[in-house]
């Protein structure tokens, strides 16, 4: 009988995970070397960083995602970053402002190809500030890191915007992080994985929480898609602890993308 109801219980979680199928992306630009930095790692290089990108754009389609891919926008060197432009779910967009400013005109080819998929698209407004990194989505709440990037405005403009399509809002203080989502991912059935700094928050306590080590922060940005795990290539000890926990793993060489604080998550838009 438990045996019963526990196979139920796996069947009922899995009918319940949400399954993407499309991810629009952005072609790097060669200003690329000209992207915002604190990574101290020196320059990108532009033709390696369009191999990783390919092989990134991969990793999703072998996830059965379809992927749309948009033109290079030489205007703008972080423009390869589409994630901080906008958040997307299968139900609507909402055109983000960035919060830095060289990166305000990013949205503009973005709004375009998502006017097209969904024919209304919100967007937040100045005074507010917000990137699409800051913003996590856990079923129908979405937490948002109060970061460098995302004011409490944009909080504000998000949480009116969702709440007509019944999404609740937490707004979370992050320390020194460039974005939330650079220190903690969903990996769907109430899982996060997450740097040692942010295990103990209290917004995160009811979690089951998976906690990179110390020398590897930098796969706390992962990506589930479809019952799968996509985790920067070079991080053996997070890789095994989420292999140990049941996940399937792909991959992905990230090293131009992190020489400008670039994680995985911020490849892709998905929905
Ligand atoms: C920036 O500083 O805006 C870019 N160089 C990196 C943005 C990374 N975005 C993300 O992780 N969501």
């Amino acid at each position: 009988m438990l045996w019963y109801l526990f196979y139920l219980y796996l069947l009922l979680q899995n009918r319940f995970l949400p399954m993407f199928t499309k991810a629009l992306l952005k072609i790097p630009a060669s200003t690329m070397v000209n992207g915002i930095t604190t990574a101290h790692l020196g320059p990108p290089d532009h033709t390696l960083a369009l191999s990783q990108h390919k092989l990134y754009r991969r990793a999703l389609e072998d996830c059965d995602v379809s992927v749309t891919l948009l033109e290079a926008d030489e205007a703008y060197p972080d423009s390869v970053f589409i994630e901080d432009t906008a958040v997307v779910t299968d139900r609507f967009a909402i055109l983000t402002r960035p919060g830095a400013p060289s990166r305000r005109g990013e949205t503009a080819s973005v709004r375009k190809k998502l006017e097209e998929l969904f024919g209304q698209v919100h967007s937040i407004e100045a005074p507010a500030n917000l990137d699409g990194g800051d913003v996590m989505q856990c079923g129908t709440r979405f937490f948002i890191g109060l970061s460098g990037r995302t004011n409490r405005e944009g909080v504000h403009q998000f949480s009116e915007l969702v709440k007509a399509y019944g999404y609740t809002t937490v707004p979370v203080t992050i320390g020194e992080m460039l974005h939330l989502k650079t220190g903690v991912s969903y990996l769907e059935s109430n899982t996060l994985l997450m740097s040692g700094d942010l295990e103990d928050h209290p917004h995160f306590t009811d979690f089951h929480r998976i906690t990179v080590p110390p020398e590897e922060t930098y796969a706390a940005n992962s990506l589930w898609i479809n019952g799968r795990v996509l985790v920067a290539e070079g991080h053996p000890l997070t890789s095994g602890k989420l292999k140990d926990a049941g996940y399937s793993i792909i991959p992905v060489p990230m090293g131009e993308f992190r020489k400008l604080d670039g994680g995985l998550s911020c490849l892709s838009l998905r929905f």
